[in-house]
């Protein structure tokens, strides 16, 4: 710990060469943040220096951290998000204040928003100053502005509080169902000196961060009736499943009662898509066919038609297609959002998958055999049709054709993190790219954002020590681009593929005036973004055939040098918005 000694004396300014002065150990609130920090196992930071928290990136990595600085707070941001689902622990973005932390503010509401655990730390002016609206440099009520897109926000007021303050924000973070929390630190906090004793005794370990949470014995039960009762049943796995960490008994529960199973993207891999119970090629088949369906961390939003509507057999847009559903969660408010919900488990999904196996037992009947052959026979059907799609080469490369060597290449290196943004980029690599483990598929998210990439990039090869592979569609790259100096600064082994297209989802729409502005979806033609990567000191590669993105990629692992490969996409081969048209107003495309 860093102290500082000083005589009594010094406070009141007087000589402090008196022979009676007492020297006094102090701490001040940049070390105490540090030591809180530490206390509780934080070993990374991700963020951008400024007032009033330049010292503070110093000092906390002179004091041993891993300290990220990335070229804008949005991206730091999303690696803390992102940091805080692959560990459990929250993910930290340190950011300046006003500006600094509004551009932080996206992220921590996306980490909110997807049940993230991250905590997004900004210094702020002085409060005196900000409250009467005098001007303070970078003035802003940052803890009003942060409270109504987070779980909590804390302000820290003085040196004494800065243990309580972490320790509130940390639990606030992972406990229950995770999200993003605010902390607000004035810059009059940082120099506040304090006795160094009374200030260690201040600082707070937090114990047990993340209770387990015990489902209720009966609402267990209640659940295995409803599945045992079933003659089309459907797990589905959401990314509550993957944050839970809890892999062994989830593939346990699968393979036990031997329910077909649909992962969302970011479950993907949690049991290998080639598993024989995957349901994911035969989707629109098991959705409205399914008699009970149990969902595993994964909400009825938008991404699941809300859980009713003609995916789901209704007859309507808004008519419940007839499903028993069992939900899984944390969240005990989550049941009934959008429809029924016959038999809610409230808990941690560990917690919750153990004692439902230990409903299972060993005896349990597997699903009626002419549900399981019906799936089966989709699945082949449809394999089969996507197997002779990924062997076409047309010129240009399709979305297919450029990713079935994504394909190959994750199915040669499993333990690769795979980012994953754009609009028919997304979709197609959701698809085609399977997953064989846990994590490993790290993407949009909830909202759908572009933006992530970047930061899920730095954060993905920071704290998994993995090679990173990202397949961004152009549009995409370009929300988190500059963040290549980053990845080259800290020599991190990411390859990004750019599906490059041209534009949003398309690359070839014009001017309908025939005037000089191009249409707004469009880009530069032929874009040389690898030029960027080697502006860096990175690799950069530009390839128009799958044998040169094959190869590309291939070096960039063997090398584990920061890659950034441009293939080139037929402009014209994306749809509008990707898989999600209907949800555009007035669209009606292509
Ligand atoms: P997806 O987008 O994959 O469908 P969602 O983000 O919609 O997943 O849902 C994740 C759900 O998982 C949330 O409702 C959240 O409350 C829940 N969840 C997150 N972590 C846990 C956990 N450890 N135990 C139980 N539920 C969890
Ligand atoms: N801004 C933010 C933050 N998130 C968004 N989702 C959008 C805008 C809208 N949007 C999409 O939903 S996808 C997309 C945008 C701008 C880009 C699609 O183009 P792309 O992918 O090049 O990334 P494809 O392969 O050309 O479809
Ligand atoms: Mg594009």
């Amino acid at each position: 710990m860093e102290v500082v000694t000083k005589t009594k004396d010094n406070e009141t300014g007087a000589a402090s060469a008196a022979p009676q002065a007492q020297p006094v150990e102090e701490i001040d609130g940049f070390n105490l943040v540090i030591e809180a920090l530490k206390l509780n196992g934080i070993d990374t930071i991700f963020g951008l220096p400024g007032i009033p928290i330049t010292d503070l990136t110093r000092k906390l990595q002179r004091a041993g951290l891993r300290v990220i600085s990335f070229r804008h707070e949005q991206n730091a941001g999303y690696a803390a998000s992102i940091a805080g689902f692959l560990t459990q622990k929250p993910g930290i973005c340190l950011t300046v204040s006003a500006p600094g932390f509004l551009n932080g503010l996206t992220a921590l509401a996306h980490a909110t928003t997807n049940c993230f655990p991250m905590i997004l730390i900004s210094g702020s002016s002085e409060r005196e100053v900000v409250d009467l609206q005098q001007g303070d440099y970078e003035e802003m009520d940052q803890l009003a502005i942060a409270k109504p897109l987070c779980k909590a926000a804390f302000r820290v007021l003085h040196a004494e509080d800065i243990g309580v303050g972490v320790a509130r924000a940390i639990r606030a973070a992972v406990s229950g169902r995770p999200g993003g929390v605010y902390l607000d630190l004035p810059a009059k906090l940082f120099p506040q000196a304090i006795d160094a004793a009374a200030g260690r005794r201040s600082l707070i370990q937090v114990v047990d961060p993340a209770p387990r949470q015990i489902p209720a014995p009966d609402s267990v039960k209640r659940a295995m009736d409803v599945l045992k009762g079933a003659k089309r049943p459907l797990i589905i796995l959401g990314k509550g499943a993957a944050y839970a960490q809890a892999d062994a008994d989830i593939r346990a529960l699968v393979e036990k009662t031997g329910i077909p199973y649909l992962p969302m993207s970011m479950a993907k891999g949690l049991l290998p898509d080639t598993h024989e119970q995957s349901a994911s090629a035969a989707r629109s088949y098991v959705l409205p066919e399914a008699d009970v369906v149990m969902l595993i961390g994964a909400r009825l939003n938008w991404l699941l038609s809300h859980g009713k509507g003609k995916t789901w057999g209704g007859k309507a847009s808004k008519d419940w297609g007839g499903q028993a559903f069992i939900q899984v969660d944390i969240s005990p408010q989550e049941a009934d959002s959008n429809v029924a919900v016959a038999a809610p488990v409230v808990g941690d999904i560990g917690s919750c998958v153990k004692a439902m196996l230990a409903e299972v037992g060993s005896n349990w009947t597997k699903p009626p055999a002419d549900w399981l052959g019906a799936i089966a026979e989709r699945k082949s059907k449809n394999v089969a049709k996507m197997a002779e799609t990924l062997a076409k080469n047309p010129s240009p490369m399709s979305f297919q054709s450029a990713l079935n060597v994504v394909r190959d290449i994750v199915k040669a290196n499993p333990d690769a993190m795979l980012v994953n943004e754009g609009a028919n980029a997304l979709d197609f690599t959701r698809s085609i790219v399977d997953m064989y483990k846990p994590r490993k598929r790290i993407d949009v998210g909830t909202w759908g954002i572009m933006g992530i990439g970047m930061g899920y990039c730095v954060a993905a090869a920071v704290v998994t020590g993995q090679q990173v592979i990202a397949v961004e569609g152009d549009s995409a790259f370009g929300f988190s681009g500059m963040e290549t100096e980053t990845i080259c600064r800290y020599n991190l082994p990411v390859c990004i593929v750019i599906m490059n297209n041209n534009g949003v989802y398309r690359g070839d729409e014009t001017n309908p005036t025939g005037g000089a502005d191009p249409s707004p979806l469009v880009f530069v033609k032929d874009a040389r973004y690898e030029k960027l990567m080697e502006a860096f000191g990175g690799v950069g590669a530009h390839v128009t055939t799958p044998d040169a993105l094959r190869g590309a990629m291939e070096e960039a692992i063997r090398s584990k040098r920061p890659t950034l490969i441009n293939a080139v996409i037929d402009e014209g081969g994306g749809t509008e918005s990707g898989r999600i048209t209907s949800l555009n107003p007035t669209a009606k495309k292509k």
